[in-house]
């Protein structure tokens, strides 16, 4: 039997509109995540947080003369620049007004090191740091990850990609997720599936995990990796 996680990736204010660098129609997400996240099926269900120094690396305001959306070399590879966001403990990097967040077992934050971005959940910019979200996920014997949230193209992306290359089954659920760049949305997620990643609905993972729970010993035994048959998604 599979072990299913939920990644909820930076449902934050500054991804919203009005928010420091707003993705487009990221407030549509919102509902079908919510939903997401009630579903009964879910081993742990995560929430990741951007949550960045006020003089990280990945600002723009942190290299003089330098403006958002352009481009630097850095020891570890382009980086490129953004407007400030996701400050921690700040309002912009708070999840939205109203969002329970309760159903989550983990909230992971990201990109705290000044000198560092981590667009991925699972490792840091570098190609090396990890963030502890692979340990945390094996530790409980996940080997299926559902991914959505802001933005596509961005921290759901190399999330996925990096969840891939954990060995976790991959699904992404589009229309839960948003992009910076309105009209990529296609082949961002072509580039995901070519990588091994699926492609689910919000609406068919729900009707999934009704199916699934129906099915399930309500005292569901914690097995070992290896007692796993492969996981492929009916
Ligand atoms: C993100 C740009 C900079 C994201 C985070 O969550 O997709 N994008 N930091
Ligand atoms: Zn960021």
């Amino acid at each position: 039997m599979c072990q299913d996680a939920l990644l909820v990736i930076d449902l934050q204010n500054d991804f919203l509109p009005g928010g420091a660098l707003a993705v487009p129609g990221g407030d549509r997400v919102i509902e079908p995540i919510r939903d997401l996240m009630t579903l009964p099926n879910w081993r742990a269900v995560v929430l990741t947080q951007d949550w960045h120094p006020a003089d990280h690396v990945s600002f723009a305001s942190s290299h003089p003369g330098r403006k958002p959306f352009e481009s630097i070399a850095l020891s570890y590879g382009r980086q490129t620049l953004w407007p400030d966001h996701c400050v921690a403990g700040s309002e912009g990097a708070a999840f939205p007004p109203d969002f329970d967040t309760s159903p989550a077992r983990l909230i992971l934050r990201k990109g705290m090191n000044a000198a560092l971005d981590s667009y991925s959940a699972f490792i840091e910019a570098d190609g090396k740091t990890p963030t502890g979200l692979d340990g945390f996920l094996k530790n409980l014997n996940i080997d299926r990850v559902f991914v959505c949230g802001l933005a596509l193209d961005y921290c759901v992306k190399f999330g996925v990609l990096d969840a891939l290359h954990a060995g976790f089954e991959t699904i992404v659920i589009p229309d839960a997720c948003a992009a910076i760049a309105v009209g990529q949305e296609t082949d961002i997620l072509n580039e995901m599936r070519t990588k091994g990643a699926r492609i689910m609905t919000a609406s068919e993972v729900a009707a999934r995990a009704a199916h699934k729970t129906q099915h399930l010993p309500s005292n569901r035994r914690i097995n070992g990796q290896d007692a796993l048959p492969k996981c492929t998604v009916e």
